[in-house]
């Protein structure tokens, strides 16, 4: 089972990316690809790749009338993150309505990964994803003890999890504590051989999850 979401914030050939395909569960657009690229370019990338799930990821955080207009720009895509810190009515429940209309799923922000992240709104921000039940969560691979706790509270809601190599955590870390799936972008696209790195970096994360198994929270 192919447990990596590529984060794609730089341009990453489709040959590359055809390679890639069968090794990754997701593909996640950053923002920066976008501005480097265009929508029609990444809209036409996109088209070409045969991978299980698309997310856009532009972390959206404004009322729900100007992320509707942005999403609806991109309904190439399976599913968008957005930020939960802005609340539910007339933000997240109109994106949410919006999507479940256009049977897309919304993932929202719960922890960074990055050490300034504040964890003292934790329990606000867990309420909005009470409300909200979103297809899924993200949450730093550099806080495994939040991974496992969310996984006991919100056990049928996916977490997928970023900060895994450049940022520090290790391959695997955040999924043997109850992540569905580990965000990897620079330690994939930066290497001189993205497609080896890639399938290394599944090795050693399947090693890692064979002997973490029984440990994982159900
Ligand atoms: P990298 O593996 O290159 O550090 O990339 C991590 C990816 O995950 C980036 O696309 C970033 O936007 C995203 N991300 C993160 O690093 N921390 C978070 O808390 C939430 C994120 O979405």
């Amino acid at each position: 089972k192919n447990r990596v979401i590529l984060a794609m914030d730089k341009y990453i050939p489709l040959e590359i990316l055809s390679e890639i395909e069968s090794e990754v569960y997701g593909l996640k657009i950053g923002l920066p690809l976008v501005l480097d690229l265009g929508l029609e370019k990444v809209r036409n990338l996109v088209k070409e790749v045969n991978i299980e799930e698309i997310i856009v990821d532009f972390k959206l955080a404004d009322i729900g009338y100007v992320m509707k207009s942005v999403v609806e720009k991109m309904l190439f895509a399976d599913s968008f993150i957005a930020h939960s810190f802005i609340g539910v009515k007339g933000s997240l429940d109109e994106l949410k309505s919006y999507l479940d209309e256009k049977g897309k799923g919304l993932y929202l922000v719960a922890s960074m990964s990055h050490s300034g992240w504040n964890n003292s709104f934790l329990s606000y921000i867990k309420e909005v994803i009470k409300e909200i039940n979103p297809k899924g969560i993200v949450i730093g691979a550099t806080k495994t003890d939040l991974i496992s706790s969310f996984k006991r509270e919100f056990s049928s809601i996916k977490i997928i999890s970023p900060g895994v190599g450049v940022q520090g955590a290790n391959y695997g870390d955040a999924i043997c504590a109850g992540a569905d799936f580990e965000i990897i972008g620079r330690s994939i696209y930066t290497a001189k051989d993205p497609v080896n790195q890639l399938k290394s970096i599944n090795k050693i994360i399947e090693d890692r999850v064979m002997n973490c198994k029984g440990r994982v929270p159900k």
